[in-house]
């Protein structure tokens, strides 16, 4: 009896490890709103980026938006290193960051010490 007990705390607390390294890895993309000829998808930041993963469409004009909610040194700057973006995002309440969509692909963003991650789909 006192085994099956122990396998079943042991399964719940490796069910709980799981969900804590992985379950943020579920979390729902945002997707873009399209809007006539552009699109625009929202991030807010504050602890982190939500959502961290953004989906934008292939072949329509993209926009990521930051919208500053953070009063951290840390998240300040939004680094794309792929697009050579670094901004200041403590300029204005929201900084538009204008993403190339001619092709498919993953553009990683993080913040200024690369500690915090996310990163725009174009599909
Ligand atoms: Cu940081």
């Amino acid at each position: 009896m006192g085994q099956i007990l122990a396998v079943v705390i042991g399964l719940v607390l490796i069910g709980a490890i799981l969900w804590w390294f992985f379950g943020k890895h579920t979390e729902a993309a945002g997707n873009a709103t399209i809007n006539g000829n552009t699109q625009a998808a929202t991030v807010v930041v504050k602890g982190g980026y939500s959502p961290s993963t953004v989906v934008l469409k292939k072949g329509v004009p993209g926009k990521v938006k930051f919208d500053m909610q953070d009063s951290t040194a840390c998240l300040s700057h939004v680094v794309f290193d792929k697009l050579g973006v670094n901004e200041d995002l403590t300029k204005r309440p929201v900084t538009t960051v204008d993403i190339p969509t001619d092709q498919a692909g993953e553009y990683d963003f993080a913040c200024g010490m690369d500690m915090f991650h996310g990163k725009v789909i174009v599909k």
